[in-house]
């Protein structure tokens, strides 16, 4: 290591302490603030960022870097905080109200098991718990709540993408650029790393793995391992009764208390220990304007039980949009069709995507059991995306309630060509998704080609207990929203929104609709490759 390596690792280190005790203090006090307090009082801000989530996470930091005083809007918590049981989440096994987003009730992916409603839990009165799942009609789409977006209830994995299919999405961006700096760049800064391969394969934790791969096997199929953001020396230590269980205590989409590299321990905590970024909690935008200086947002501030403590307005002359696919698109086509700017484009809604997201369950022969310890995060995945019909990318998934369940469950990611539209709703003020039924079928397709093959080749059959409806296949939800501002087509080519200065999309809206693979690795990459662009050549100082 070179002096000025060793010096930019020690700039580095210390910030992200300075980062980490800032969010430990803000807890400690309960702050709905995290970072200096006289920023966060502000009426007018050189920059704001929309949301915590990947896409945000990466703008600030790089604001902050270049010197730019940067203050983000959060509409969840700050998740750092211990309940009563000394534990900030609460477990997917045993759900209490932190787990749910203002939902009277559990709303678990996952209804039933052996046709039984013993899955979901009431929760009383509703909270500003960390998943949301967000209901449209033929639609429902899960998205974190809280300091860290999605990187607070996700699975962790951390694949990145085939570039030839990379570069069929998006053939604009140049690719070469992409894998060479920005994806190297997002992997590192995002902590991926990897399981160690005797550990898989030893390991009771992960026999639903080896089971499930070793069948895929069995009918034809390549497997591979995948990295991800979950510490793997922190599960192995887990398991071995060194540390608090997580992974191996059936946490993950209620949010892990531990072993998770979640943006509030790498990104944000980097970008507020540069001392400009200020994150507000608990704070939702409303409302985007005009003005002469650049934007006014309309904000209102909540309580944890959804009361509106506050409303106000804050000024910036840039504004990075990063409040997710639906939260990003959502805020652009009110100000688009109220009038607050009315000349945003109309491809604004348009292309969006469920990144083929489809769910299902296959059921073992009694001589062929998955553990009844099971590690939340997934490790393996089927590789189908060669197919030249029915490419897919099937995760491997658990199905951690700790008694044996005989079950393979699988998330497959599907090169579904259907896109749907974003709409504003003036009755309710709300976006609504325009996705027909129909429009998963293909979906459904391209799994039931890939999961008859294994059955046939391992005489199995699909589970019908664990989808409400005795179905096989559950294709009416998604964990990755894609699209509703595609990069290119409602921003240029580096998410700048066309025709507005100083207006941009940062996140996973900027995709459109499918990336092939789990999508965070990519929002990521993506947004350090546009803010370095914009940092470059669009700051003023
Ligand atoms: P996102 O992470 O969704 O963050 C947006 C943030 O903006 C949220 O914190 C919102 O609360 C906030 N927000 C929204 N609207 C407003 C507003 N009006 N005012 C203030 N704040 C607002 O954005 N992906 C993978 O790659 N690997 C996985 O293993 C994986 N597993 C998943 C499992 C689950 C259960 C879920 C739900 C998702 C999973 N994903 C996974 C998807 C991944 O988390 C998602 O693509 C990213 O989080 C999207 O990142 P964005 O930056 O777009």
């Amino acid at each position: 290591m070179t002096a000025s390596n060793e010096t930019n690792q020690s700039v580095v280190t210390r910030r992200r302490f300075a980062g980490l005790a800032a969010f430990t203090s803000a807890a400690a006090l309960g702050l709905s603030r995290v970072g200096d307090a006289v920023a966060a009082e502000r009426s007018f801000v050189p920059a704001v960022v929309v949301g915590t989530g990947y896409g945000a996470a990466v703008t600030a930091l790089r604001l902050g870097e270049a010197g730019v005083a940067t203050t983000m809007l959060e509409m969840g918590q700050p998740w750092n905080q211990p309940g009563a049981d000394g534990k900030v989440f609460c477990s997917t096994l045993a759900p209490d109200r932190r787990s749910m987003w203002f939902h009277r009730r559990t709303a678990a992916p996952l209804d039933t098991f052996l046709w039984l409603d013993v899955v979901n839990r009431d929760l009383g009165t509703p909270y500003a718990g960390v998943l949301d799942r967000i209901d449209f009609p033929a639609m429902d789409v899960y998205v974190g709540r809280g300091v860290g977006g999605g990187s607070l209830v996700n699975g962790g994995m951390a694949p990145t993408p085939r570039r030839s299919y990379f570069e069929q999405v998006l053939p604009r961006v140049d690719a070469d650029q992409m894998y060479r700096r920005w994806f190297p760049l997002a992997n590192r800064m995002l902590g991926v790393n990897s399981i160690d391969p005797r550990y898989l394969e030893t390991t009771p934790a992960y026999r639903y793995a080896r089971v499930s791969r070793r069948h895929a096997h069995q009918a034809g199929f390549r497997t591979a391992v995948i990295p991800n953001v979950y510490d793997f020396g922190y599960l192995e230590q887990e398991e071995r009764r060194q540390v608090p269980r997580s992974a191996l205590a059936g946490e993950v989409i209620y949010g892990n208390n531990h072993g998770k590299q979640s943006l509030d321990k790498t990104y944000l905590a980097d970008a507020v220990g540069t001392g400009r970024v200020t994150i507000r909690t608990l704070t939702r935008v409303v409302s985007v304007r005009a003005d002469r200086r650049g934007y006014v947002l309309g904000l209102e501030q909540i309580d944890a039980s959804g009361k509106v403590v506050r409303r106000s307005e804050l000024g910036c002359r840039q504004l990075f949009l990063g409040a997710g696919s639906i939260g990003t698109t959502e805020l652009l086509l009110r100000a688009r069709e109220t009038g607050t700017l009315p000349d945003l484009p109309d491809a604004i809604g348009e292309g969006w995507g469920t990144n083929g997201n489809v769910m299902t369950a296959r059921a073992n022969h009694a001589w062929d059991p998955t553990g009844s310890l099971q590690s939340t995060i997934p490790a393996v995945a089927i590789d189908n995306w060669d197919d030249p019909v029915h490419p897919a990318f099937a995760e491997i998934a658990p199905l951690p309630t700790g008694l044996e369940t005989w079950a393979g469950l699988y998330l497959a990611i599907t090169a579904n060509p259907e896109r749907g539209r974003l709409s504003y709703d003036h009755a309710t003020d709300r976006a609504i998704l325009h996705w027909q039924a129909s429009q998963s079928t293909p979906s459904i397709q391209a799994a039931k080609a890939l999961f008859d093959r294994i059955n046939r080749a391992t005489g199995t059959t699909y589970r019908r207990d664990l989808f409400s409806g005795n179905r096989a296949f559950a294709a009416d939800f998604c964990y990755h929203p894609l699209g509703g501002c595609v990069l290119g087509r409602a921003t240029d080519d580096y998410g700048r929104v066309r025709g507005h200065r100083n207006l941009y999309v940062t996140d996973s809206a900027l995709l459109p609709g499918s990336i092939g693979v789990n999508p965070f690795v990519t929002i990521t990459a993506l947004a350090e490759r546009n803010i370095a662009r914009v940092i470059a050549t669009d700051l003023t100082r």
